[in-house]
């Protein structure tokens, strides 16, 4: 029995140390940092999910799964989110963009590879070398999403 050949004197030391994993090394991450969230290109023509809303502050990360290179462009037409001009290139194999939302609002984008803007600024499939390709061979769906920032201004 090791506890009763303990001195009573090492009993204090005993019960510091058992919470010591708890104050340290074990704690999770405190809950006032907001979780980054992920906006994925798997391996094809697509931002997954669509549409995504976080928190003012809350780091909105693209990730580029796929093997061919993408980008993510601001659609300033209806952008309302802030980081107007957004033009960057998410390379194949792993591209990362981060971007943090300062203020409330909607932050539409697209990439210019995979979709165009028509007249009234929409996006649309530039044909067929991009887009979502359907069961039919269809290149109809855009490249595209969109990100609500929700929070304090
Ligand atoms: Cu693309």
């Amino acid at each position: 029995m090791i506890l009763s050949k303990l001195r009573w004197w090492a009993l204090p030391s005993l019960l510091a140390f058992s919470y010591l994993p708890h104050a340290y090394g074990q704690s999770p991450q405190p809950t006032n940092l907001p979780a980054v969230r992920q906006i994925i290109v798997p391996d094809e023509d697509r931002f997954t999910p669509f549409a995504i809303t976080v928190r003012v502050g809350q780091p909105v990360v693209w990730i580029n799964n796929d093997t061919d290179d993408h980008t993510v462009v601001s659609n300033d037409i209806f952008n309302t989110a802030g980081h107007r001009g957004i033009n960057v290139l998410l390379k194949a194999n792993g591209g990362k963009f981060v971007l943090v939302f300062r203020h409330a609002g909607m932050f539409p984008f697209y990439c210019r590879f995979h979709s165009m803007l028509d007249a009234d600024s929409q996006p649309k499939a530039p044909g067929p070398d991009g887009g979502i390709q359907d069961s039919n061979g269809n290149f109809g769906t855009p490249m595209n999403g969109v990100i609500t920032v929700v929070g304090d201004d």
